[in-house]
């Protein structure tokens, strides 16, 4: 049994839909951060950087104890070797689909999270700040475009990996950041594809419970952290 420690935001899709695609069984241990509860001590035993989502494995394939993993690609790569799914063994093919990985992570989720940020969120707007993020994204979208156009078919190449289930739940904020898929024809013809799996949708569904108002104590549990507060704040 895996635990997932969860919030229905676009890195915590990204686990949610791979254990759907899994079909693993699992329990959601909702993680409210706009309440402040990633800063719970138990939380930050197994998520270090307070953030969601993080998984524990009650039965590792070592056969040793509970094993806790976060940040997203780690995790992605954790099950997908877990599995045998989703990340091939073969090594150029296990390489693309990391390296992809690793761009997601360094790239698509922070440069898109920071234009949501500034564009969206942030009381104060900042011209510059929306402007180099939203540069940033039109071309993190430009770059994931002409790597669909060059696979036709997935981002890693000719099958479904866990490269797309890093990238798909970001994508999934277009509108809301004001881009439109028309731009991206090829980024358009994949979305709809990934988007049709029925285990995405049955990750997308996951935990609709933790929505709540995004107020000013949300505000500040999410956007006033500064290093030293990390640690047993709640
Ligand atoms: N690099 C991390 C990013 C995770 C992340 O940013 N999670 C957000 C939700 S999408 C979070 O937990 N935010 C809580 C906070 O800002 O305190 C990963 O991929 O796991």
């Amino acid at each position: 049994m895996i635990d997932l420690h969860y919030a229905p935001t676009p890195n915590g899709w990204k686990i949610s839909i791979m254990l759907e695609e899994l079909g693993l069984p699992y329990t959601v241990i909702p993680v409210n951060i706009r309440a402040g509860e990633q800063f719970r001590s138990e939380f930050l035993a197994i998520s270090p950087n307070n953030r969601i989502p993080a998984i524990v494995d009650h039965a590792p394939a070592d056969g040793g104890g509970p094993f806790s993993v976060f940040e997203t690609g780690a995790i992605l790569i954790y099950l997908a070797d877990k599995t045998g799914r989703f990340l091939s063994r073969e090594l150029r093919a296990r390489s693309n689909v990391i390296q992809w990985v690793m761009w997601q992570m360094g790239g698509l989720g922070p440069m898109l999270g920071q234009h949501g940020h500034f564009a969206l969120y942030a009381a104060e707007k900042i011209p510059y700040a929306i402007e180099r993020y939203r540069d940033e994204t039109a071309r993190l979208y430009g770059v994931l475009d002409r790597q669909l156009g060059k696979t036709g078919a997935y981002v890693a190449g000719p099958d479904y990996s866990i490269a797309d289930i890093a990238c798909f739940p970001w994508t999934m904020t277009h509108k809301a950041q004001g881009f439109t898929l028309d731009d991206y024809p090829n980024i358009k013809r994949w979305y709809a594809t990934v988007r049709a799996r029925p285990q995405v949708q049955a990750g997308l569904a996951i935990g609709k419970f933790v929505k709540e108002p995004f107020d000013e104590e949300s505000r500040k549990n999410m956007f006033g952290q500064r290093a030293k507060e990390l640690v047993d704040k709640k």
